[in-house]
């Protein structure tokens, strides 16, 4: 599918011609909410984290009204936000398992006209969304986006993805206008930490960048994981913006084998303030952590979401630069080791935690004792290949001990009702045999100009060749695109998922969570595999660049990690994952890169689940 190309007057001509003749039809049943002023406020360098604002569920129904804004920060950042009426941005919003989650938002962005030509593409019909811009096109009736459209994703969440509900690919909601939104989660939905963020493809990248991005839980995690009952909660959302260095277009390094980060990295809305000395040889990079305060003694429940548009984390708490251990409780929002219908689940301890783009990890964390002079939650450095941003070593948090902190509100978890939940998703995964076995591969053009995920292979359990993508290999993600593959309500895949490219690419399965069942060939591809996470069910992975023959730092790089005959040089990165199809939902999915630039240039396929 070949996107429209037009120039901005036509565009803007078009535009005005468009709302002109349907604007009888734009009064909708829903009203518009409206601009909230001094929206998407950010803090400063080095402030105290406190957790976002939050609203909870009544009577089985969480209703809420956004106002989705836009600004232009000091520096000459745009920021995107989610706001409420009354001024809360970004609130994370609390859900039982049975509820249902209503959205109202308003696009009180502008018409964007800087990202025309870069991002437009037709929507065929049927569409969901805002259907007031159709495009007069002789002989076409589609409905186009716009510089300015967004959409909400309910990510990690296994809900529906009909019209109304964590639909991605079809739905627009475009400038000056109003969406309803109606999730109802199911019963048996885990508890934990989930996240919303707009997901229009061509412009996800940028909304995530500019900040629109917050948590969602589904309460009652103290039920399956008893030893977070009464500890005070923690919300640690991490996002990336751009350096100062960036806007000012004199970016430190694009490739430096000092290891310069591309962007900066907030926490809860602080910054870090990433700031490189240029003039100093090697180049220093000074970062300013935000403080968050624990009192000693306590044991707190850090729910963290990597938020980021593209950066891959590797968590680890230092004292003093001593790696702690880490008790993990609950990853991708499914509690650990609970779903063999064994519960409580047991913890795992790790050193450190590697969580790709998108995805969460709740933990236990001790606070330091007074001794420790310095307690700190940072990154480690992150070799994500050839082709891959630079990652290095940073601090993300300073932890300071206080005798109270003063909140004005209590951030404890309630304690354990003690019942066991037997009806659960995901539960008993490796029972039945996997319908079909399939082999997915990420690949892209080295010069980052596209990106693609490929559905290459297809076998059934009885060992018959089935049906794989109906479109060429390496082709690009347009809403238009049929299905890769269809699959069946009720079965279990095994996904053979691959690297082909000389960068790391993160997996993301919308609507439903797969099991981890190992991860091969990283070592020889120069990566280590993540900690804690095989067995565990997520909607997330990583899985590393393919590292082929040449030196990783400098020297000529060969075009692929193949040979001249298309073999690979190095056995390819790859985990083996079992997806469960097995629940509630049915209908259009997509998977995809959650780098979301990669996303954006092309690297998603949309899955059909049929029912049975
Ligand atoms: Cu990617």
């Amino acid at each position: 599918m070949k996107k429209r190309k037009m120039t901005h007057a036509h565009w803007r001509i078009l535009f005005g011609v468009v709302i002109l003749a349907m604007a009888p039809l734009c009064a909708s049943a829903q009203n518009p909410i409206p601009p909230v002023s001094n929206p998407c406020q950010r803090f400063t360098a080095g402030s105290v984290t406190t957790n976002p604002p939050a609203l909870y569920s009544q009577n089985k129904v969480l209703n809420v009204q956004f106002s989705y804004q836009t600004a232009t920060d000091s520096v000459g950042r745009q920021l995107y936000c989610f706001m409420t009426p009354d001024g809360l941005e970004n609130p994370t919003l609390h859900v039982n398992p049975g509820d249902t989650l209503n959205i109202t938002v308003t696009n009180n962005t502008p018409f964007n006209d800087a990202a025309m030509g870069e991002t437009d593409e037709t929507y065929n019909p049927p569409n969901c969304g805002d259907t007031t811009a159709e495009e007069i096109t002789p002989g076409k009736h589609g409905f186009p986006m716009t510089g300015g459209s967004m959409n909400i994703h309910y990510h990690g969440t296994n809900t529906s993805p009909a019209c109304g509900g964590d639909n991605v690919v079809k739905t627009l909601v475009n400038p000056g206008s109003t969406f309803q939104y109606t999730v109802p989660f199911p019963p048996q939905e885990p508890p934990g930490l989930y996240w919303y963020h707009p997901h229009v493809h061509g412009l996800a990248e940028a909304a995530v960048f500019g900040g629109a991005a917050a948590a969602l839980v589904v309460d009652g995690l103290e039920n399956v994981q008893p030893a977070v009952s009464g500890m005070k909660e923690r919300f640690i959302i991490i996002r990336d913006q751009p350096t100062i260095q960036n806007l000012a277009q004199s970016p430190a390094n694009t490739d430096s084998p000092f290891g310069i980060p591309q962007h900066d990295l907030t926490v809860n809305f602080v910054p870090l303030d990433t700031t490189t000395n240029t003039k100093a040889k090697p180049p220093t990079t000074t970062y300013t952590p935000a403080l968050i305060y624990m009192q000693s003694g306590e044991q707190q429940l850090w729910r963290v979401c990597n938020c980021t548009s593209d950066a891959p984390l590797d968590l680890q708490v230092r004292f003093d630069g001593v790696a702690q251990t880490i008790q993990i409780v609950g990853i991708d929002a499914v509690p650990v080791n609970s779903q063999a219908g064994s519960q409580p689940g047991q913890l795992i301890p790790v050193t450190h935690y590697r969580i790709p783009p998108a995805a969460r990890v709740e933990f236990i964390v001790n606070a330091p004792p007074s001794t420790v002079r310095l307690a700190q939650l940072v990154t480690q450095l992150i070799n994500s290949g050839p082709n891959g941003d630079d990652l290095p070593t940073r601090p993300l948090l300073t932890m300071q001990l206080v005798s109270n902190d003063n909140e004005a509100v209590d951030n404890s978890l309630p304690a354990s009702t003690g019942l066991i939940t037997t009806d659960q998703l995901f539960a008993n995964i490796n029972g039945p045999t996997p319908a079909v076995t399939r082999t997915i591969f990420f690949e892209e053009v080295e010069d980052g100009s596209a990106f693609f995920v490929n559905a290459s292979g297809c076998v059934t359990s009885s060992g018959a060749q089935c049906a794989t993508q109906p479109y060429p290999i390496d082709t690009v993600f347009d809403n238009n695109n049929p299905p890769a593959f269809i699959s069946t309500q009720g079965t279990i895949e095994k996904w053979i998922v691959q690297n082909h490219a000389r960068e790391n690419h993160e997996l993301h399965q919308h609507q439903t969570h797969f099991q981890v069942l190992s991860q091969d060939n990283f070592e020889v591809n120069n990566s280590q595999q993540a900690p804690g996470i095989n067995g565990q069910m997520l909607d997330m992975i990583e899985i590393p660049f393919c590292a082929g023959p040449a030196p990783l730092n400098g020297g000529v790089q060969p075009p692929a990690c193949v040979d001249a005959n298309g073999n690979p040089v190095i056995p390819y990165p790859q985990v083996e994952l079992l997806v469960d199809f097995r629940g509630p939902v049915i209908g259009s999915m997509v998977f995809h890169c959650h780098i979301l630039g990669h996303e954006d240039l092309g690297m998603m396929a949309v899955e059909q689940v049929n029912s049975k």
